[in-house]
């Protein structure tokens, strides 16, 4: 989605992982064009007063706050900034949203959204009663009022509906699983390269339409190799410092991964060694969490065109170290296409049993 300008306010807590949080906010929005840092937020209005001041001159079109923001402190930034303001909460359920392959992942998300706009919409209320920001950033001809009812029905509905979805899913799943077709997921951290790698191997392939891949993520394409016919899907990535309220969002939407044949976890091999391989095992305890067991698993390690040979060497033999059993190490460049036969022949060989 293209959207105007974007400003974006980063915490330094976030300093050494801007790339990261940056990366989220490209995938909503496609484009950032202000990087604020945020060093001591203000408790009234997380940005400082003068930033907002120069903000109040010249609005963005989406002021995004990387932090979980108070429903006052958003009330108190729109009081000033008349504009959309986005938190990380929210930001991060539009990126689970562009990754949802199930109406249950779908309706988590929304009811994730609901419980967090609450709180909010309530402020909006009580602040429009002091005849403050009556009139502005309203749902329509609605009112507040009858918003917030609205989504209170809506969160009741929906919980209906998941608990619903539940009683029949292990039906579905089981339909699922064997559809002829193998399904690979390509998983990993934000920013490792998985949507890289994605369009790399799946070229300009079209998105899987028809029936039986329907219920699969939007972001599914398809992919032969020797005469092999897989699925592939671009997963939503693992998020640095997930705030809880959304973890069972997150899991409703790496239903991909747990639906998968083969997982090629993507890692960014740039980054200093011990980082690299703390995400390889957060990453395994993460398919551990939602049920993963003994599931193929290929690490590609990305990005190699950015370090050299003996780094990729010290890499492969650290990993094999901690790393799983039945993993094996390919070190790629998704972009520069480094690789990615080997890539293709470790995933062919994995159905046909090589
Ligand atoms: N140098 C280099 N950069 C890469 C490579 N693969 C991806 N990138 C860059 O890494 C960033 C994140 O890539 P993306 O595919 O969006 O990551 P995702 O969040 O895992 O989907 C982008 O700026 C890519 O251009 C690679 O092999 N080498
Ligand atoms: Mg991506």
């Amino acid at each position: 989605m293209k959207t105007g300008k974007v400003a974006v306010f980063i915490p330094s807590k976030y300093r050494d992982f801007v790339d990261e949080e940056l990366s989220l906010v490209k995938t909503v929005y496609g484009v950032v064009d202000q990087v604020h840092f945020v060093k001591r937020p203000n408790p009234r209005t997380y940005i400082q007063q003068d930033k907002l001041k120069e903000l109040a001159e010249n609005p963005p079109d989406k002021l995004v706050v990387m932090d979980i923001l108070r429903p006052s402190q958003v009330t108190n930034i729109l009081r000033e900034v008349k504009t959309e303001v986005v938190d990380r909460v929210l930001l991060i359920l539009e990126v689970f949203a562009q990754h949802a392959g199930s109406r249950e992942a779908l309706l988590q998300i929304e009811l994730a959204r609901i419980k967090h706009m609450l709180p909010l919409v309530r402020d909006f209320i009580r602040k429009s009663k002091l005849g403050e920001l009556a009139g502005y950033l309203g749902p329509g001809r609605y009112g507040y009022e009858k918003y917030y009812t609205f989504l209170r029905r809506r969160e009741g509905r929906i919980r209906r509906e998941i608990e619903e979805i539940r009683r029949v899913r292990e039906v579905r799943r089981e339909r699922r699983v064997r559809e002829g077709v193998p399904h690979v997921a390509i998983a990993g951290y934000t920013c490792a390269g998985k949507t890289t790698l994605f369009n790399a191997l799946t070229g300009k392939n079209m998105p899987v339409g028809p029936e039986p891949f329907t219920t699969l993520s939007p972001k599914t394409a398809k992919l032969d190799i020797d005469g092999v016919h897989m699925v592939v899907t671009d997963t939503v990535g693992f998020i640095r410092d997930l705030p809880p309220e959304i973890t069972e969002a997150f899991y409703a939407t790496l239903e991909e991964v747990t639906a998968a044949d083969l997982i090629v976890l993507v890692v960014d091999s740039s980054k200093p060694l011990k980082r690299v391989i703390s995400e390889v095992d957060s990453s395994l305890k993460i398919f551990n969490d939602i049920g993963v067991h003994g599931k193929p698993i290929i690490i590609a390690l990305n990005k190699i065109d950015l370090i050299n040979v003996n780094g990729v060497e010290e890499l492969v033999r650290e990993l094999s170290k901690s790393a799983v059993n039945a993993t094996r190490i390919v070190p790629i460049s998704a972009e520069k296409r480094i690789n990615l036969d080997a890539l293709k022949r470790e995933i062919v060989g994995v159905f046909k049993g090589t």
